[in-house]
Order: structure tokens, then C-alpha cells, then sequence
């Protein structure tokens, strides 16, 4: 797909450079772009290439556009001004040499990195496309988290604590995270761990959506001996009747019945990813004289959100 683009978009070009004269800029860059951070006024956003050694560069003023990658930042998409009044600008530029990692942020870091041509544009727009997605790394797809199946994920809440499934990394907050309740050995084959999922006790509903795993009815969290909020402790570990250690909370025998003290929950953690997409319209510069630009992609640090879960 990015190569018919890549395609389509150098015959674009090559059909509407004016004078001529066919310009050898095929502008195939990575569209992975990065971000200069170190400017107190603005950011750099940027794409470089070599061998031609050029470079594509947004700069968004501080603190104005903070919020198309900050905690801020909202899942939709946002025109803005290339102008003088707005302090966005666009360049493309071409080196004598190969740009090097970081050198547009610090130009002195490479002293043999000469700028031959600057080309700035004053007009056009960005169209800023900001992708937010919320994850609790639980080894589930957030699709299939949607309990009920209604399309709808924030109104799937097994275990009733106000964090929906696909937020909640322990599913049933019975201290054992999701991950750890899966179908971990495959034996199907299919990678899936939705299709024949861990049931201990047979009651048809998974362990990871059941806070008493083996049906002894003692809560799982509560099937911890040293009450570390761990069933899964090595403490945990029981001889069953064939001399084999199994976990407390996943065998249902007198042996292992005992309910422990209520200690309560353990935190949940989620984190949330931030693409922030840059497409570049009508920017009159006449030696990239496409309509469209697609500048790429730039990918911010994963935030983490942590929530206490109150008994
Ligand atoms: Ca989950
Ligand atoms: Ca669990
Ligand atoms: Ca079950
Ligand atoms: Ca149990």
C-alpha cells in the first residue's frame, strides 16, 4: 500500500513540477517522523532521508500544540494554518551529507552538515490527525473484551469495579492478572487463548473472568497464604494427590480451602499510545508542487495510568 502511494504520489510529481524542468524530488521518506524537543519555543517534527539527503520539517510553536501529544490530546482531527500569525511553518531542505541521528536538533552536532537549499512555504494547511489508544496489555485484544457484544467496550465491567475490561488487566480482581489466566499452553495450536480458554472448574466460565477459579467456594485473592496479594505465590504451592505443586486457587480439595485474611486489591495499570498524523495540504511551495502531502507519523512515549482499586 505505501509503495502504490510512494508510486502514485512521484508521478504526481513528476506530471505537475512547472518549467518543465522534472525535478528530482521523489520524496520517499520513511514517513516515521520524529520530534525535536529541546527548542523552548517550538517543536521540530520531522523526516529525513539520505542519498538525496534531504529533510521535511513542521515546527509547532510551545506550549500552543502541546496538546496533539500531551496527556491532553483528544482522538480527533484538527486543521491548522501554515502563516506568520500562527508560528507553523513547513521546510524542505536539502544537505551536502547525510543527516545524522538528532542533527536537525543540534546543529552543531555534526560541524560537516552544511544546508545547500531551504525551501520555507507560508501558506497551506495541516491536517492533524491524533490516534489514541487505551491498552491493559492483558494478552486479550480490546475487541474482545466486549463482554456483551454490543460494540460498545467502556460497558463491559466483570468485576464490577468501575474500570472496564479493556482497562482492567485483572479482569475479575481476584489478583491474578488476565495474563496469567489464559491458555497459555496452546494446546490447540491456534495462539488463541479465547478459543479454549482456561477453565478450571468447569463451570463455563474462564478463569479469567472467574474470581473463584477451582469452585472450592473460597475467593480466589482470598487462596493466598501470605496475603501478599499474590496467589500466585510460591507460598501458594500445594502438593496435590499425585505429589505435584499446584497453585491453591486452582485446586479444589480440603487440603486447600483455608481463606486467608482480606487484603484487598491490587493496582491496575493501562497504558495509553499517541500517533499524531500530519498531512500537508496545498503549501504552494513550487518545488513540491503536490496537493497532499502525507508527512507520516509521529508516535509519543506510552503514558501509564495506574488506579487504586478501593475494597
Ligand atoms: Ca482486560
Ligand atoms: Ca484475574
Ligand atoms: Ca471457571
Ligand atoms: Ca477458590
Amino acid at each position: 500500500m505505501l509503495q502504490r502511494f510512494c508510486a502514485l504520489f512521484l508521478l504526481v510529481l513528476l506530471t505537475t513540477c512547472d518549467d518543465g524542468d522534472i525535478i528530482n524530488i521523489t520524496l520517499e521518506f520513511d514517513q516515521e517522523l520524529q520530534r525535536c524537543d529541546n527548542f523552548e519555543n517550538f517543536y521540530l517534527i520531522y523526516d529525513t532521508r539520505e542519498d538525496p539527503n534531504e529533510a521535511l520539517i513542521l515546527t509547532l510553536p510551545k506550549p500552543e500544540y502541546d496538546y496533539l501529544f500531551d496527556e491532553l490530546a483528544e482522538d480527533a482531527v484538527t486543521t491548522l494554518s501554515i502563516s506568520s500569525a500562527t508560528g507553523i511553518r513547513f521546510n524542505y531542505r536539502t544537505y551536502n551529507s547525510v543527516i545524522t541521528e538528532g542533527a536537525l536538533c543540534n546543529e552543531l552536532s555534526d560541524p560537516n552538515l552544511i544546508l545547500d537549499n531551504d525551501y520555507e512555504t507560508n501558506t497551506g494547511e495541516v491536517i492533524v490527525d491524533v490516534i489514541i489508544v487505551d491498552d491493559d496489555n492483558d494478552g486479550i485484544p480490546s475487541f474482545e473484551e466486549d463482554i456483551n457484544g454490543n460494540g460498545n467496550l467502556d460497558d463491559d465491567d466483570t468485576d464490577l469495579d468501575g474500570i472496564a475490561n479493556y482497562l482492567d488487566r485483572d479482569d475479575d480482581n481476584d489478583n491474578v492478572l488476565t495474563i496469567e489466566e489464559l491458555d497459555e499452553e496452546n494446546a490447540d495450536g491456534d495462539d488463541d487463548p479465547l478459543t479454549n480458554p482456561l477453565d478450571t472448574d468447569n463451570d463455563g466460565t474462564p478463569n479469567y473472568l472467574d474470581n473463584d477459579d477451582d469452585g472450592d467456594d473460597i475467593l480466589t485473592r482470598l487462596e493466598d497464604i501470605d496475603e501478599e496479594k499474590n496467589p500466585r505465590g510460591i507460598n501458594n504451592l500445594v502438593p496435590d494427590e499425585n505429589g505435584v505443586d499446584v497453585y491453591r486457587y486452582l485446586y479444589n480439595h480440603p487440603t486447600a480451602m483455608e481463606a486467608f485474611a482480606d487484603v484487598g486489591f491490587n493496582d491496575n495499570e493501562y497504558t495509553r499510545s499517541i500517533t499524531t498524523n500530519f498531512t500537508l495540504i496545498n503549501i504552494g511551495l513550487e518545488i513540491i508542487d503536490a496537493t497532499v502531502i502525507e508527512l507520516g507519523s509521529f508516535a509519543s512515549p506510552n503514558q501509564t495510568f495506574t488506579t487504586v482499586i478501593e475494597d
